[in-house]
């Protein structure tokens, strides 16, 4: 008989933090002093923290080295040229403006490339991303392939743009009014799913047709590689550095947070190819962040930044980065729980109206779901639906998504399998017990990325509360 071989992750853990489980009363008085918003719980109160995968990662030894020999001097720092030789040696950009995050640099080629009246066409919407597209004046179209709505299709890429969809916008709008496609590798709101890299070539060959340019939120392009070279025909035998080069070089400028794929805890850039672009961007870069050779970031910063990209395009790392993630929803799908197909490259989606069919779009069964979570576990995760989609903005209605979920987002090089383990049993704790769980009212709504910091409070229907007395003992301490 064939013996098992397992494998295990591509390094040792050489420093370790200290976290506490309160206990079921203390989890019930904090989740209710966040208003059932996980955002706003603190750190110390959370058990395993599946918040995001943003600014989370663990640094390894040398990046932690390379922060002690930053140079801070205010001009001209040697880890910048490090960063953008770094920046051009793996993902083949001429320019890069250092930002303090991925936002930042969202907002500076919005600001530079859109005009009001705008259409801006993607592979789905990112929170941040869409934002800083409607601040500028541009309206966002949601241009992914219709599999990507749907959380039990197990299509392999459902990153994908629809082309049909994208072309016609393009013949409807005309592309004087489409300043660039918005493309994400990987789509974080579709549950982590990856774009093929044959999707992306015919994606840059409309882009040649029209005269548009490609903008690539690059966030977690390496996890993107991986499930190219895990899933696309033709790719099983390049490496993920090789793979990430060529994605980069279909599209034409980028946006990075350096918070993810690149394991720094703060950082992010934007990168260009031309000369033009990258003179006003870092213009504005001194007006927003700072200087040109520093962006938002600390010298120490970009260096560790610079190791962190090289580091996260080994084929290694990145099976570990990704196993990890699968390892949890493997578990999770063996215990029937309802959860995106296929599983992501840094967390995974629990599809919360298969969860709770119960709960109506518009008592947030996502946002109740995470805060049970919370609960049952102290793990943290967050809301991906109603709540993060958003109002539209002409008629000021919620907008509401296919895609109700709440998101385990698994924090780079930081957590073990036993802390899977416990993730997968508390959720499957939850799950049942999730007749009893009610939806929720919001009780503030900000006027911004409201998911960050909207307020809550659990419906208490008289009819709803009778339902679920029989089963309202704690289900875990
Ligand atoms: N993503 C995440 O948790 C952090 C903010 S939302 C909770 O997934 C993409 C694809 C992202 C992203 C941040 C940003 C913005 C842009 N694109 O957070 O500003 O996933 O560095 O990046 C978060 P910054």
């Amino acid at each position: 008989m064939k013996k098992k071989r397992s494998w295990a992750e591509p390094y040792k853990i050489k420093m370790v933090e200290h976290i506490a489980l309160p206990d079921y009363e203390q989890r019930l008085k904090y989740i209710e002093e966040a208003a059932y918003n996980t955002f706003l719980l603190r750190s110390k109160d959370v058990y395993i923290d599946l918040l995001t995968d943003s600014g989370t990662s663990a640094m390894s030894d040398r990046q932690w080295a390379r922060l002690m020999i930053g140079d801070e001097a205010y001009a001209g720092s040697k880890d910048f040229y490090q960063l953008e030789e770094t920046v051009r040696q793996y993902y083949g950009y001429s320019y890069v403006v250092p930002t303090h995050q991925g936002r930042a640099a969202e907002h500076i080629i919005s600001k530079i490339l859109i005009k009001a009246g705008d259409f801006v066409p993607g592979n789905m919407y990112f929170t941040t991303t869409r934002l800083h597209q409607e601040l500028a004046g541009g309206t966002f179209v949601d241009v992914i392939v219709d599999q990507a709505h749907d959380p039990d299709s197990d299509y392999p890429f459902k990153g994908n743009v629809d082309l049909q969809k994208l072309e016609s916008l393009i013949l409807e709008q005309g592309a004087d009014h489409i300043p660039y496609f918005s493309i994400a590798t990987t789509v974080n709101m579709a549950g982590g799913q990856p774009i093929s890299l044959a999707n992306l070539r015919a994606v840059r060959a409309l882009s040649r047709k029209y005269g548009i340019p490609i903008v690539h939120d690059m966030t977690r392009v390496a996890e993107n590689a991986y499930m190219i070279q895990q899933q696309e025909p033709g790719y099983a035998h390049k490496s993920i550095a090789e793979i990430v080069r060529e994605i980069c070089d279909l599209t034409d400028a980028a946006t990075m947070s350096a918070k993810k794929d690149p394991l720094v805890n703060i950082g992010g850039f934007l990168a260009l190819n031309d000369a033009d672009l990258f003179e006003e961007a870092r213009n504005l870069v001194v007006v927003y962040e700072g200087l040109h050779t520093y962006g938002g970031m600390a010298g120490r910063d970009m260096g560790a930044l610079a190791v962190g990209i090289e580091e996260s395009v080994s084929d290694e790392h990145m099976k570990a980065r990704v196993g990890q993630v699968q390892y949890l929803g493997n578990q999770l799908l063996s215990a029937g729980i309802p959860i995106v197909k296929p599983i992501g490259t840094h967390g995974v989606f629990l599809n919360a109206a298969r969860f709770l069919p119960h709960v109506p779009q518009d008592h947030f069964p996502a946002q109740a779901l995470a805060a049970e979570l919370y609960v049952d576990s102290a793990v943290r995760a967050m809301e991906r639906g109603i709540v993060s989609a958003g109002r539209n903005k002409q008629t000021g209605e919620h907008n509401y998504p296919k895609l109700e979920l709440v998101r385990l987002t698994i924090p780079r090089r930081v957590y073990t399998q036993s802390h899977m383990d416990v993730v997968a049993e508390s959720v499957e704790r939850v799950y049942d017990n999730r007749d009893r769980i009610l939806g929720l009212t919001m009780t503030f709504e900000p006027r911004y990325l409201r998911f960050f910091q909207a307020r809550f409070e659990k419906i208490r229907a008289e009819a709803n509360a009778q339902r679920s007395a029989r089963k309202r003992e704690p289900v875990a301490n």
